[in-house]
C-alpha cells in the first residue's frame, strides 16, 4: 500500500468515525458543516465566508431523524487548541425558532479554532479556518 492510499483510508475511516460531513455553497463559498451524534444532526453554517478575525455569525439547526428537536440546553463555545485559550469576548446563542439558534463568536486572532456545541449529553465539533 502506497503512502497515498494509506493517507485516502486514514482519512475516510476518520469521517466515518465522526460522522460527519461538508458541503460548500458554490456561489457563496461558504461551508455548512453537519454532523451526527447520537441521533442528532446538527448543521453548523456560517453567514459570511471566509472566516475572519473578529465578530462571524453562525447558524445552527438541530434535528432528530423525524423533526427539528429543542435541547433543554444548548450553549458553544471556541477554543483554540494550539495557544490552549478561548474568546475574550463571550459568545452569544440566540434561539431563532425551534431548534434553530444563532451564535455569535468573536474570533480574537486567525489560525484554527475548534467550536463545541454542548446541548443533552452530546457535545458537537467543529474546526474552522479563521484568516
Ligand atoms: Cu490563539
Amino acid at each position: 500500500m502506497n503512502a497515498r492510499i494509506l493517507a485516502l483510508s486514514i482519512a475516510s475511516s476518520l469521517v466515518s468515525i465522526a460522522c460527519g460531513d461538508t458541503t460548500t455553497d458554490e456561489g457563496t463559498q461558504i461551508q455548512t458543516q453537519t454532523q451526527v451524534l447520537d441521533g442528532w444532526t446538527l448543521k453548523f453554517t456560517p453567514q459570511t465566508g471566509p472566516l475572519t478575525a473578529g465578530e462571524e455569525r453562525f447558524m445552527l439547526e438541530l434535528e432528530d431523524d423525524v423533526s427539528v428537536v429543542t435541547p433543554s440546553f444548548l450553549d458553544v463555545e471556541a477554543w483554540m487548541p494550539m495557544h490552549g485559550h478561548g474568546t475574550m469576548k463571550p459568545t452569544e446563542t440566540r434561539e431563532v425558532e425551534m431548534g434553530v439558534y444563532e451564535t455569535k463568536i468573536t474570533f480574537n486572532m486567525p489560525g484554527l479554532w475548534e467550536v463545541k456545541v454542548d446541548t443533552d449529553d452530546r457535545q458537537f465539533k467543529f474546526d474552522l479556518e479563521v484568516e
